[in-house]
């Protein structure tokens, strides 16, 4: 594929410089700013990520702050899941919904007090719905894009490689809590999460300044834990069963669909935009959800949606795949209805390079 045209429209982060001197090989674009996708193949950091530790550039999730008197209400606003118990230090994966149900994110909140959040965005534009709610409702909240770029170390090795930089007490950080640790006289928030199955942290840094200094610390300190630059690995997160917002689900699709209705309590999220909506659809369940798929003999890239097919009939679509080393199989997301969901269900895909067996798995792979 032909290159990625530089300009400023499309937004380099703190770390640029780093990923570009470890030999990035293929970037894409994610709410507007690079994100690496390859290193040395997909295969080779997808070995690499689940034996040893990277260090991803993640700066494109960018952060929404909400801070001020009305921020509690306004995250409550946004997610079909009850916040009432969120403690400050606490993560929460919280779906986000329009007035009809439909998915607008699916971000990691991050609650730093009781009046100040940080929603870790997937690449949409929640920044103006978020902005939009708070004026239109003439909420008591500054809302706004700080200077807050997360790097990801992701692999078994992370625990070790951040006990060096960060020292020992890190390692009591607990799933999606977060704790401060000093870095140059900075205090940054790192959480035990991550866009990987793998284990590790996500470091908050807070000024692009400190970026390439932290990068080249951490480089230096896991020289002899094989610590390479890496970047979310497309067969790794679909054997985990982490979605892509834009691939796997987007605004046509409810939290239910996305199988995200685990991380909803619509019931007593009070005030939840979209609750009406969702209560609805909860009620019945979806009629097509979200499926591991296994697809036999080789497969393109999956850059639009592949039909699924029964007897001919399109009963749903494939909306992620990629070859797996580990499992033997091209693993694949895909949204199916509920005709033909259960597992062991044999269908055809339709993929540009021609139809391929597909069955419906009972669970992702990780
Ligand atoms: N970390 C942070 N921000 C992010 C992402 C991230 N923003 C963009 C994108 N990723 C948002 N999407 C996801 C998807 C999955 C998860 C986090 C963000 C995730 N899921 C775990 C799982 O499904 O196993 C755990 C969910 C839980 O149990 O609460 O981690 O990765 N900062």
């Amino acid at each position: 594929m032909a290159q990625i045209a530089p300009s400023r429209r499309v937004r380099r982060t703190p770390f640029s410089d780093g990923v570009e001197a470890a030999g990035v090989k293929g970037y894409t674009v994610y709410n507007r700013m690079l994100l690496p996708t390859v290193f040395r193949s997909v295969t080779e950091d997808y070995h690499h990520l689940k034996s040893a530790v990277q260090v991803w550039d993640v700066a494109c999730e960018r952060q929404v702050e909400v801070r001020g008197p009305d921020a509690s209400r306004l995250m409550q606003m946004l997610t079909p899941r009850d916040l009432r118990g969120m403690l400050p230090g606490q993560c929460y994966y919280v779906p986000m919904v329009d007035e009809t149900g439909g998915m607008l994110n699916d971000p990691v909140a991050v609650k730093l007090a009781e009046d100040r959040f940080w929603i870790s965005i997937a690449d949409s534009d929640l920044l103006l719905w978020v902005k939009g709610i708070a004026y239109g409702y003439r909420l008591d909240v500054l809302v706004d894009e700080p200077d807050v770029s997360p790097l990801a170390i992701q692999g078994p090795k992370s625990d070790e490689l951040m006990a060096r930089v960060f020292g020992d007490a890190i390692k009591n950080v607990r799933f999606f809590r977060f704790g401060w640790f000093e870095f140059q006289g900075r205090q940054l928030a790192i959480a035990r999460s991550g866009y990987s199955k793998q284990g590790g942290y996500e470091i908050y840094v807070e000024g692009g300044d400190i970026g390439m200094p932290l990068w080249n610390a951490l480089m230096e300190a896991g020289a002899d834990l094989d610590v390479h630059a890496g970047c979310p690995n497309l067969i790794e997160r679909i054997e985990g069963g982490l979605l892509s917002y834009g691939n796997d689900m987007n605004r046509d699709n409810t939290p239910h669909e996305a199988g995200l209705g685990k991380f909803c309590s619509t019931q007593t999220a009070i005030g939840c935009i979209g609750r009406d909506a969702l209560l609805r659809v909860a009620k019945d369940g979806p009629n097509k959800q979200i499926r591991a798929i296994a697809i036999d003999g080789d497969i393109p890239a999956c850059d639009r949606a592949w039909p699924l097919l029964a007897s001919g009939k399109v009963v749903g679509h494939v909306t992620s795949a990629a070859k797996s080393p580990d499992y033997n199989t091209n693993v694949a997301i895909g949204m199916v209805r509920m005709t033909h969901w259960d597992a062991g269900t044999e269908l055809n895909v339709r993929t540009p390079a021609g139809e391929r067996r597909a069955v419906v798995q009972d669970n992702f792979w990780i």
